[in-house]
């Protein structure tokens, strides 16, 4: 039938023969997943209407000046994925410590670690921000939950993806077999497969990076960043320079024409000599739906999927989005080239 497009449920039970774990429980979950990002897109949307720009007075767990749209998104995230009745705890990069389902809720077996609205600092300019969420699966046994169920590779993700709340409102998420885009329609409330099967361009024209953190990097981040300024792509063609400061819209739009995100370790901050990126909300969740994608992620040396996290809010340099183009800045990092 012509017009009525395939819905994000529906995609999932076309698809259920190719993900095993994509349960009755996982869509259960995924659909609450989209009715808080739908609530959140409702407020963003709308943010400069209402008094809920500007600052709430606090500061979060990663130092940074909490917002109320960032808070407002925690909240509805929290609240809403405590009744799904499939997880067993949460991790939100506001939050310090995991955010158990209380006692008297319904439990699963599934984490979510998410972002609950990055590019937060952008909201009162109108630029896109996002959602970004990672999906892990506890492991077997009945002891109760505690951080070490979180700090897994992003190799057992069983899915990750995000929102993007720009010109439409996206979900891009994978479960394992390929990446897949939904927009939001408003006029029926239902995200709607969009791009199907994204693969992103193996070989970009864009490098993004904040160039203002050159004076911090060590010698062999400035080579890998001045090679796609300096130099044209295996095609001949020059690269340009495309930085947001959102990562989920620096991100989306480097996967749709191809390009590569560095965000590497720099010496502002001796707190975080690893740069600003986490591992667990932001790296891995974008890394595994950069390499479904056909894309790839690493730290500068090895692959961000491969990384074991020590702590829940570990961060992590990060060079990711078109395969040759990560390769080459690796390669760089590593004084191969
Ligand atoms: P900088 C937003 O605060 C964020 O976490 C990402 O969305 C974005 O890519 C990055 O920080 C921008 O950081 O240091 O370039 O302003």
């Amino acid at each position: 039938m012509e017009g009525v497009g395939i819905t994000v449920t529906e995609h999932l039970l076309i698809h259920q023969k190719d993900s095993p774990m994509a349960t009755g429980l996982f869509t259960r979950m995924f659909n609450e997943l989209i009715f808080s990002a739908k609530i959140i897109a409702r407020e963003v949307r709308k943010a400069g209407l209402v008094d809920i720009l500007g600052l709430t007075g606090d500061i979060n767990v990663q130092g940074e000046q909490v917002r109320k749209l960032d808070d407002y998104a925690n909240r509805i995230l929290i609240h809403r994925m405590q009744k799904a009745g499939v997880l067993c705890a949460m991790s939100s990069e506001e939050n310090a410590d995991i955010i158990p389902v209380p006692y008297n809720m319904p439990k699963g077996n599934y984490l979510l670690i998410f972002d609950p609205l990055d590019g937060s600092s952008n909201i009162d300019a109108n630029v896109s921000i996002g959602t970004i969420f990672s999906i892990h699966k506890k492991k077997d046994g009945l002891e109760e939950v505690s951080v070490s169920d979180f700090l897994r590779s992003g190799t057992e993700q069983v899915a990750a993806g995000y929102f993007i709340y720009g010109s439409s409102t996206m979900l891009v998420y994978t479960t394992g077999n390929g990446v897949n885009g939904f927009t939001l329609d408003p006029s029926v409330g239902e995200f709607l497969l969009s791009h199907p099967d994204i693969k992103i361009p193996e070989l970009g024209r864009v490098y993004s990076v904040n160039e203002s953190y050159t004076m911090y990097w060590d010698e062999r981040t400035r080579a890998a960043v001045n090679y796609f300024k300096s130099s044209k792509n295996e095609r001949g063609k020059p690269y340009t320079s495309r930085y947001i400061g959102s990562l989920v819209a620096d991100f989306h739009r480097n996967m749709l024409y191809g390009g590569i995100f560095m965000y590497p370790a720099d010496n502002r901050d001796p707190k975080k000599p690893r740069g600003k990126l986490r591992l667990l909300c932001e790296a891995a969740p974008l890394s595994f739906v950069a390499e479904q994608a056909g894309g790839a992620a690493t730290d500068g040396e090895k692959r961000i999927l491969d990384i074991e996290p020590q702590s829940l809010h570990e961060r992590v340099p990060l060079f990711i989005g078109s395969k040759r183009d990560v390769e080459k800045a690796t390669a760089i990092m590593q004084g191969a080239e």
